[in-house]
């Protein structure tokens, strides 16, 4: 069984490969919550339905969140009555969120919502929040902190970051599925997709039973770069590395991650890093890691699994 770590789009697009490549009970999907949050009296999950409607189809391909063949008319009807309008909530979209929160409000954990409305989508893999309790990644900046979304969406990433910090994570409870994975030893290697190391898996790591898990690893951890060629293929990762003084590239996103991860998978754009990489520790392995549709999603996927199993095989640890 491989466990994916997966954040906002780039993540769901591997996670979406990686669920055509290994059957339901070979393939668990851990999801970063971070970026929750409560807006117009609902909580919303972004990531955690973000992965959920790619797995299940239903997502918007264009922006890679939100639902396809979308209505707005609930947006039409909030502008009109002065309502915050920032946030797009599409006609479809909304369910999700009425529901859930509907359900958080009786007390139903996260986890357990999230299990039975992706089957509802006739998701048949398991999509596991990194944490039942709340986790906020709060965004430094040097007017001050921000919500993620405050400064995602509503502020375009505009402000200058300083740094993260992740309200609730010390506290975090691993739903009792992960728990499971993590105590157990059915999972052979874990797969941390390309998404924004700083706001996507950051969160993930500091929930202490998945860091504590990664750090004593007996299995190999292999990460997609989210970095090709020094640009961050979408959202802010490239511009918060330069912020915070980061190297904006494959290498420097190993660095990043030094030894929690033991292979890379590089893009050939890349390949003059590799040897920087390798000195680092890791194995790497270059290929194409541009997902624009499902099919180079599957590609990827099939790529980074044999990299998983020869060196769950070679003994990573
Ligand atoms: N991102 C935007 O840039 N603008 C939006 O209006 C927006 C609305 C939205 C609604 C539901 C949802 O699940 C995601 C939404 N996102 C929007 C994306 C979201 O901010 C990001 O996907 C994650 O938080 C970061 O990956």
């Amino acid at each position: 069984m491989i466990v994916a770590l997966a954040g906002g789009v780039g993540g769901a697009r591997l996670a979406v490969g990686l669920a055509q490549v290994l059957a339901p009970k070979a393939l668990a999907i851990v999801v970063n919550t971070g970026d929750d949050f409560e807006h117009l009296g609902l909580t919303i999950c972004p990531d955690i339905d973000t992965v959920v409607y790619t797995l299940a189809g239903v997502h918007n391909p264009a922006s890679g969140w939100g639902r396809g063949e979308e209505t707005w008319s609930f947006m039409h009807a909030l502008r009109g009555l002065g309502g915050e309008a920032w946030f797009q909530l599409g006609d479809r979209d909304l369910a999700m969120h009425v529901l859930r929160t509907a359900a958080l409000r009786r007390g139903v954990p996260l986890s357990e919502l999230t299990r039975a409305l992706s089957r509802r989508l006739g998701v048949r893999h398991a999509v596991i929040p990194m944490s039942d309790t709340p986790v906020r990644t709060r965004v430094k900046t040097a007017g001050g902190e921000l919500a993620f979304q405050d400064y995602f969406v509503r502020l375009r990433c505009r402000p200058r970051v300083r740094g993260f910090r992740f309200a609730g994570a010390a506290r975090a409870r691993v739903p009792p599925p992960l728990y499971r994975l993590i105590t157990g030893d059915a999972v052979k290697a874990i797969v941390v997709c390309p998404s924004n190391p700083y706001v996507s898996v950051a969160p993930m790591l500091h929930v202490p039973a998945l860091r504590g898990w990664l750090r004593a690893r007996r299995i190999p951890v292999v990460a997609v770069s989210p970095i090709v060629g020094g640009a961050a293929i979408k959202g802010p990762a490239a511009k918060i590395m330069r912020e915070l003084g980061a190297e904006r590239s494959a290498a420097g996103i190993a660095r990043h991650y030094g030894p929690l991860v033991d292979g890379w998978v590089i893009d050939t754009v890349d390949a003059p890093l590799r040897g920087r990489i390798e000195a680092l520790g890791h194995d790497v392995v270059v290929t194409d890691t541009l997902m624009p549709d499902r099919c180079a999603s599957e590609r990827l996927a099939r790529e980074v699994v044999r990299f998983v199993y020869a060196l769950a095989r070679r003994g990573a640890r």
